[in-house]
């Protein structure tokens, strides 16, 4: 227990660091956070979170200093996996919602809206076993249906009014701008994808609904970029029930092989894509954004910087498009970014993609998304 004096020679400031111990200033001294600066021009600024095990990157969830930062700075968070198939649905009776809820629970705990992802991340690789390995019968196109409308109808049920918006599908098109084929796919064809709208618009009539992928603006996309657009363009003919596009903007260097990054020169051809999705009455949203630093130097002012100017550079694009609503980054601090986990550095080193370091101190990239927002026009 502190005395009055204590009480006082602390301060505001310095009874909520104490409360967040670690936490170096207090939200008071800050200035307005991401989520406030977002809210002032109609928008959302939000980030991912994980609840894996302790000590993991994607758990995240276990840190309290960040849980802290999550709370300073966001208005919305998505789960990072939980709601996926693989940790989500154990076998083809069960659905596993406890982990999907810890972050749920904790988001309204504190205030916070939700995003959902993903209803159907049609990628083999990332469908369970028991799916890959289903048994769907003399009538398999049949079994597919129900086992997906069983499937999204549950999900979207249990979180309505509770999740605004949805990734409904996620990444179905490969960098060769193909569709991609799965266990269901092969038995539905493309119409997997129409059923997943029409069953989501149909258990939360009020959600968002977005088809999100990874078409980058980076030289190496294009086939991708062209692929999402006819996909849309498909999916409006058919009618399906989609409100726009999650562009996931995991920007910068190294991906995959064939992209080197930081190569702002395809600018126009990506203002031309965008232009393309707004013009099928579709909404865009930026939903994963981070910044690849491995390729840049070692040197963390000289990479930090580099960070943010691109950052700066892509977010004022896609903020030049009044369709842009919500900007939600693929983690908030360092260390529990995905990145430290993929296509690692020659040189070893931790890598630096999202606005805070591993101490929980801004750097140039928070600097960069709230100067975006401050730049960017109020939204209609
Ligand atoms: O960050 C996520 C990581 O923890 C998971 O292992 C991985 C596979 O489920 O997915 C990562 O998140 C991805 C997201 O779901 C879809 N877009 C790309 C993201 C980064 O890989």
């Amino acid at each position: 227990m502190l005395t009055r004096r204590q009480t006082l020679a602390l301060g505001a400031g310095g009874l909520a660091a104490m409360s967040a111990p670690g936490l170096v200033m207090a939200r008071e001294d800050r200035g307005p956070s991401l989520h406030e600066l977002a809210q002032a021009k109609g928008m959302r600024f939000g980030s991912a979170l994980g609840v894996s095990p302790p000590g993991t990157v994607s758990g995240a969830f276990h840190d309290p200093q960040y849980r802290q930062l999550l709370i300073d700075e966001c208005g919305v968070l998505v789960h990072e996996n939980e709601l996926k198939w693989y940790v989500a649905r154990p076998d083809a009776q069960t659905f596993d919602f406890d982990r999907a809820d810890i972050i749920m629970d904790f988001a309204e705990e504190n205030g916070m809206e939700m995003r959902g992802h993903t209803l159907l991340w049609h990628h083999t690789d990332w469908f369970p076993d028991w799916i890959n390995n289903h048994d769907f019968g003399s009538r398999p196109g049949t079994e597919a249906e129900r086992m997906l409308t069983e499937h999204v109808r549950t999900m979207v049920e249990r979180y309505r009014g509770r999740i605004y918006s949805w990734d409904v599908v996620n990444e179905t098109i490969d960098e060769a701008g193909r569709f991609r084929q799965t266990a269901l796919s092969r038995h539905l064809g493309e119409e997997v994808i129409d059923i997943a709208f029409h069953i989501a618009r149909e258990a939360d009539p009020d959600a968002e609904l977005l088809y999100n992928d990874y078409m980058n603006w980076e030289a190496g996309y294009e086939r991708q970029q062209e692929g999402v657009l006819r996909l849309l363009e498909r999916l409006k003919a058919r009618g399906a029930p989609i409100d726009g596009l999650g562009v996931q903007g995991h920007i910068g260097s190294g991906n995959y092989d064939y992209s080197t990054g930081f190569d702002t020169a395809r600018e126009d051809t990506w203002r031309e894509f965008l232009d393309d999705v707004v013009g099928l009455d579709l909404s865009l949203s930026v939903t994963e954004f981070d910044v690849h630093d491995k390729n840049l130097p070692a040197d963390i002012e000289t990479r930090d910087r580099e960070v943010a100017e691109l950052g700066r550079r892509y977010l004022d694009l896609m903020f030049s498009y009044p369709q842009t609503k919500d900007l939600l980054v693929w983690g908030l601090a360092d260390q529990y970014s995905w990145y430290q986990e993929h296509w690692v550095r020659e040189d070893g080193v931790a890598k630096r993609p999202t606005p805070y370091d591993e101490n929980f101190q801004p750097k140039p990239l928070r600097q960069a998304i709230a100067d975006a927002l401050i730049a960017a026009a109020p939204r209609p």
